[in-house]
């Protein structure tokens, strides 16, 4: 059945970049947009050839233009973007007002699409990163807020029933690209907008505004179209840069994240400020212990404003400010549960990747680490907490002697220091010329994951224990696109971050490690139980026998941490599995995710999924998921 087209047109197409760094090229291809698809042929003489490529409507989640790039070529000047499940298109449209033409009829049809983003990447994809944020990863969660989202999603009658990182934040002020000179844009308000405080401007509905700076992901400051006053939009900059600034803000954080940071810190008065539900106001949430008996409680107190524009907490005491508010509330509870006693952070120093980081491609400077606390040991020593340059978190291994193949570690340490995703532990250098050789990576301070699981994975809900199996499944498909085998996955190998992110660690390390009982298949700390059959059988490694791994790694998180096969030995598991035997259903496991277990856990390695293909599923029930989000 061939469904009507409703746009036609040649328009410029950048190529996918699917490896991550590839340069680009651009073909003129001929867009057709049905109600369908947006389908790519090539053309002759205005005549469709071949299709080249085509998306599915139904799963584009963003149509936006793109900041042009420095020096483009006349051809080049109108990108946009199109965002869809399974990737990223640029196009350029031919001017202006072919770009708009585009944008408005795409935005028509997908309008009701289920998964549309509320957030998106001005800048573009380029050489393994996002020009706006430098996110490494293509499907990083975008930076700045994605107004038409807003207006598409009538804030006044569905905003209850998304989840929190969906709701909208502001008046929308829909982006039209404008051509003005010391302006990024402009702005049309859609509504009339009044001053919140005296740092306000007001907008006029239909009135045109230059955007002046855009730096905020969710604040503009605007001045009028004739550029002669710049003023701020909404509460805006100064006051936000300054919230930033304090570590208990923590921004948009979902309810159930927060009250588990403050339920994991568990001291009296802990407490965070984060985003509300409504456009540009604030909840204040602290956990008593003096309360509900033992396991104590989470409270939210919304931000109210009063008549003359002041905020309170408790109506007798009114300020400016967040700042002002929280900073009385610090020394009086004043109607509160408690006194807002311990900031609680999602906010750590970590090393930017724009840090220039030492002599050599790797080496860095020993006395530049100041080690400040012991973490534990793993299979090459003891690992430390350190302060790099006295600022930054960073994890030290310090390499016990004769632990560890140097030499072997060395020539491959460059490649590891390369593979760089959010999901996985970033290797930042080593101090290699004296004993103990330093391993300094990134730092995740809520220690292993299954550490974390057995401590508090009762307080997790099941769509936590699957965003932290996605966030592996993210880490070891980046991997497998890398063909870079990690060999020893675990809940054990990975890290929880401070904001419960979990990152994948230690990867191909096992390749290194001077230690019979770790090498061989029958010694004692060979992970038999993570193993597929053809690793225990034949030491045969491979993103295969990593997917059964990730199969069990899922198993503990839905077990909370359980030991696999708990009551056999290694021996009596190598014979189970090899009979057939399998892992049963954990309880807070569905179904469909045993499912996904299962699969991971074929015989032959073949008829395992990818870790690519994972993803994808995984990502359906993360879909499916986030209704019962808070
Ligand atoms: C860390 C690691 C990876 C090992 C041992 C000890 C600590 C570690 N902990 C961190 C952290 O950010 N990083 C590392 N394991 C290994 O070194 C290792 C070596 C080789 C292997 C495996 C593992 C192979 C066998 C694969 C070759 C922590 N963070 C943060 C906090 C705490 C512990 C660790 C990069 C902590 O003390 C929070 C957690 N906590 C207690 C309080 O609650």
């Amino acid at each position: 059945m061939q469904s009507e087209t409703i746009l036609e047109g040649v328009l410029l197409k950048r190529s996918q970049q699917k490896k991550k760094i590839s340069p680009a090229n651009y073909k003129e291809r001929l867009f057709v947009f049905t109600q369908r698809s947006l389908a790519y042929y090539d053309f002759d003489k205005e005549k469709r050839g071949c299709r080249k490529g085509s998306i599915d409507i139904k799963k584009i989640r963003c149509v936006e233009t793109v900041n042009p790039e420095e020096c483009t070529p006349v051809e080049r000047q109108y990108p946009f973007q199109i965002v869809y499940k399974e990737g990223l298109l640029y196009v350029y449209a031919t001017n202006q007002e072919n770009r708009r033409q585009w944008l408005e009829t795409l935005l028509k049809e997908i309008k009701d699409n289920p998964f549309l983003l509320n957030k998106y990447h001005p800048g573009f994809f380029t050489n393994g990163k996002f020009l706006c944020c430098n996110q490494s990863c293509k499907t990083a969660p975008g930076c700045a807020i994605w107004e038409p989202y807003n207006t598409l999603r009538d804030p006044s009658n569905s905003k209850e029933h998304l989840p929190g990182n969906l709701k909208p934040k502001r008046p929308s002020l829909p982006p039209i690209p404008g051509e003005g000179k010391s302006s990024l844009g402009i702005a049309v308000a859609e509504h009339d907008y009044g001053p919140q405080d005296k740092s306000d401007i007001s907008l006029m509905k239909n009135q045109k505004y230059h955007i002046s700076s855009d730096k905020d992901p969710d604040w503009w400051k605007v001045g009028d179209a004739d550029g002669k006053e710049t003023g701020r939009s909404e509460d805006t900059s100064a006051e936000k840069e300054r919230l930033q600034d304090y570590e208990w803000y923590v921004g948009d954080i979902s309810r159930a994240q927060c009250e588990q940071l403050l339920r994991q810190k568990g001291k009296e008065g802990a407490f965070m400020v984060r985003n509300s539900s409504q456009v540009g106001k604030y909840t204040v949430s602290v956990f008593s212990v003096a309360v509900e008996n033992k396991s104590g409680a989470v409270k939210h107190y919304h931000i109210h404003t009063n008549s003359e524009n002041k905020i309170y907490l408790a109506q007798d005491h009114c300020f400016d400010s967040v700042p002002k508010l929280i900073i009385y509330h610090q020394h009086n509870s004043a109607g509160l549960l408690t006194r807002l006693r311990h900031p609680v952070s999602t906010k750590a120093k970590k090393v930017p990747s724009t840090a220039p980081l030492g002599n050599g491609p790797w080496e860095l400077r020993r006395t530049d680490i100041v080690l400040t606390k012991e973490l534990g040991s793993g299979q090459f020593g003891v690992v430390q907490l350190g302060k790099w340059k006295g600022e930054y978190d960073v994890a030290v291994k310090m390499i016990r002697e004769s632990s560890m193949s140097e030499d072997e570690f060395l020539e491959e340490a460059q490649v590891m220091m390369n593979l760089s995703h959010p999901k996985l532990v970033q290797l930042y250098g080593m101090c290699t010329e004296k004993y103990p050789i330093y391993i300094v990576t990134e730092f995740m301070s809520n220690g292993s994951l299954l550490s974390y699981l057995k401590d508090h994975g009762k307080e997790l809900q099941p769509f936590q224990l699957l965003e932290m199996c996605y966030n592996v499944c993210e880490a070891m498909e980046f991997l497998e696109h890398h063909q870079f085998i990690h060999r020893d996955l675990a809940a054990r190998n990975c890290l929880v971050d401070n904001d419960l992110a979990v990152k994948v660690s230690d990867f191909g390390m096992g390749r290194f490690v001077l230690d019979d009982q770790y090498i061989s298949s029958v010694g004692t700390k060979f992970s038999v139980k993570w193993s597929a059959p053809e690793v225990f059988h034949y030491s045969k490694f491979s993103s295969k026998s990593d997917v059964w791994a990730f199969g069990i790694l899922i198993w503990e998180v839905f077990s909370l941490g359980k030991q696999p096969y708990e009551l056999y030995d290694n021996t009596q598991v190598v014979e189970k599995v090899s009979q057939g035997y399998r892992l049963y259903r954990p309880q807070l496991s569905s179904e469909e995710i045993y499912e996904i277990m299962c699969s991971c856990w074929n015989e032959l390695p073949e008829q395992r999924p990818t870790f690519h293909q994972l993803l994808s599923w995984m990502e359906s029930f993360r879909e499916d998921d986030s209704d019962d989000r808070p």
